[in-house]
């Protein structure tokens, strides 16, 4: 595909509450998307690079730069034929998989737009509605997080993720777990723990987790794989996993028992379906997690969710849980059994609003193919 324009912006977007981590609280989203024009069709694509290099060592300028000093180039001197060809395209930059993915997976909207699919179907999903789970940050009291819990079952989900970290762990679990002891629950801690902790760790065993997210650092697997031998409760990477490589290392040395796959991280749906595929052939579950997408990362998400590993309930959830406004439409609501349905239009599913696009836009850039003088 001749690719004509790529409109690179930054949007600012307010969440509708503070997210707070083991690394940080989030209040205002630095959001960049990419517009893809070719042959008369506009794929776009999301950054989901944090405004501070917290969560890994991307953010939100560091991924404009490379987009625009070298992925955007590239892409637009290499007449991709599909999205499949852009790991190629972008393999000759280090890292910055993120500012990576929001490029790739442009192009694969583009792709099952021209193709007339879905971009569930395009990639070869199986589903025709995902089971939606909630991420639940780090509240300044209990009995706020037990009314935030409240409210969530209440709307369907299946699964409620706790963000945890010293401080917030044990007394939480407990008080969650003795008001409902059947749900799925699940704890993320975004490396706030060392191997010093694993017998704090294995505390955490009493409370029927389904897994226990990143306890250690963002960048290992051993000590990961030190830790599960004293778990009961599975372990889940989150940040460790970059590729299908380091998935298929995690497994063998058995870092982790389910695999968190977020299309960021690891570059875009090429490597995604990648890691996804190695998990299924080693039984390894694997779910969806979420960055505070807007409505386009967040239906690239949805499409990702309905590949046939994808069994756990990901961190994709109702729109309104994170924007007052959000910028496409329909607006992506889960329904009263927790689920979100698969459009089968075209592409991603969701219209963007250009109009609210552009109000929320504060810087944008147009790239094309370096010229070359012959
Ligand atoms: O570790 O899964 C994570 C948000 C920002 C950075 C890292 C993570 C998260 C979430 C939120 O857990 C998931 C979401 O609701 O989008
Ligand atoms: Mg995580």
């Amino acid at each position: 595909m001749k690719i004509d324009e790529i409109i690179l912006r930054e949007l600012h977007m307010p969440l509708v509450r503070p997210f707070e981590t083991s690394f940080g609280v989030t209040r205002n989203r630095r959001i960049v998307l990419a517009e893809v024009h070719s042959e008369g069709l506009v794929g776009w694509g999301e950054c989901t690079a944090g405004e501070r290099p917290t969560f890994s060592s991307e953010c939100t300028d560091t991924a404009w730069q490379v987009i625009v000093q070298e992925l955007g180039p590239a892409l637009a001197a290499a007449e991709p034929r599909h999205g499949g060809d852009c790991p190629r395209i972008f393999g000759y930059v280090r890292g910055h998989r993120m500012a990576k993915a929001t490029l790739e997976n442009a192009i694969w909207d583009l792709e099952a737009q021209r193709e007339g699919v879905s971009l569930s179907r395009l990639i070869g999903g199986v589903r025709d509605t995902i089971a939606c789970g909630v991420s639940i940050g780090i509240q300044s009291s209990i009995p706020e997080l037990m009314a935030i819990i409240e409210k969530e079952l209440e709307s369907g989900y299946h699964r409620i993720k706790l963000k945890c970290k010293h401080g917030w762990d044990l007394d939480v679990f407990e008080k969650v777990r003795s008001r409902w002891p059947e749900i799925q629950l699940s704890c993320d801690a975004n490396s706030a723990y060392r191997l010093r902790d694993s017998d704090h760790l294995a505390d955490f065993d009493a409370f029927d987790l389904t897994m226990i997210e990143q306890p250690l650092w963002a960048d290992d697997f051993f000590y990961h794989s030190l830790l599960q031998k004293r778990l009961k409760t599975g372990i889940c990477l989150d940040e460790s996993i970059r590729n299908r490589r380091d998935a298929l290392a995690a497994i063998e040395i058995d870092s982790c028992r389910i695999i968190n796959i977020k299309l960021g991280r690891v570059g875009g749906f090429c490597e995604a379906i990648a890691i996804h595929n190695a998990a299924h052939e080693r039984g390894i579950p694997v779910w969806c997690g979420g960055m505070l997408e807007s409505g386009i990362g967040r239906s690239h998400n949805i499409a990702l969710s309905t590949l046939q590993n994808f069994s756990l309930p990901g961190d994709v959830s109702a729109a309104a849980r994170y924007w007052a406004d959000d910028i496409v439409e329909p607006e992506i609501k889960v329904s009263a059994t927790g689920e979100i349905a698969i459009s089968d239009t075209p592409g991603r599913g969701y219209e963007v609003r250009n109009d609210l696009i552009d109000r929320l836009t504060v810087r944008k850039e147009s790239i094309r193919a370096l010229e070359t003088v012959s």
